[in-house]
């Protein structure tokens, strides 16, 4: 008996090629404040340990970064989570009569 007709052989001759990964990463985002002249610094810190889970003393650094460079990172996520965050940060803005700004920019 051959060594073809003992052994088993599920594939019926059929060539299987070997899986393709096809997802990609999920783009991500940054979301970003922007200074202004009128928005209280107090408030832009109570915005970053809100909305963005900072501790005092990170979100007063990042504010002040805003204040001196004109912009800064809050950080970084997926679509939906980014724009989810600016939405609420500029309602709560505006509901606070505060002209802050909040935006995300592909990674
Ligand atoms: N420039 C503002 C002021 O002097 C403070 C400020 C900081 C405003 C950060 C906006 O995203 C901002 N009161």
């Amino acid at each position: 008996m051959s060594n073809h007709e003992t052994e088993q052989d599920d594939d019926d001759g059929l060539a299987v090629a070997p899986a393709k990964p096809k997802l990609k990463p999920p783009q991500r985002y940054r979301v970003l404040l922007l200074n202004d002249d009128y928005t209280p610094m107090e408030f832009v810190v109570q915005i970053l340990t809100g909305f963005f889970g900072m501790n005092q003393e990170q979100a007063t650094q990042v504010m002040l970064l805003v204040h001196t460079k004109g912009q800064a990172v809050c950080g970084e996520f997926s679509f939906q989570i980014a724009e989810t965050k600016v939405e609420q940060v500029n309602d709560y803005s505006r509901q606070h009569q505060h002209p802050l700004l909040c935006t995300m920019e592909e990674l």
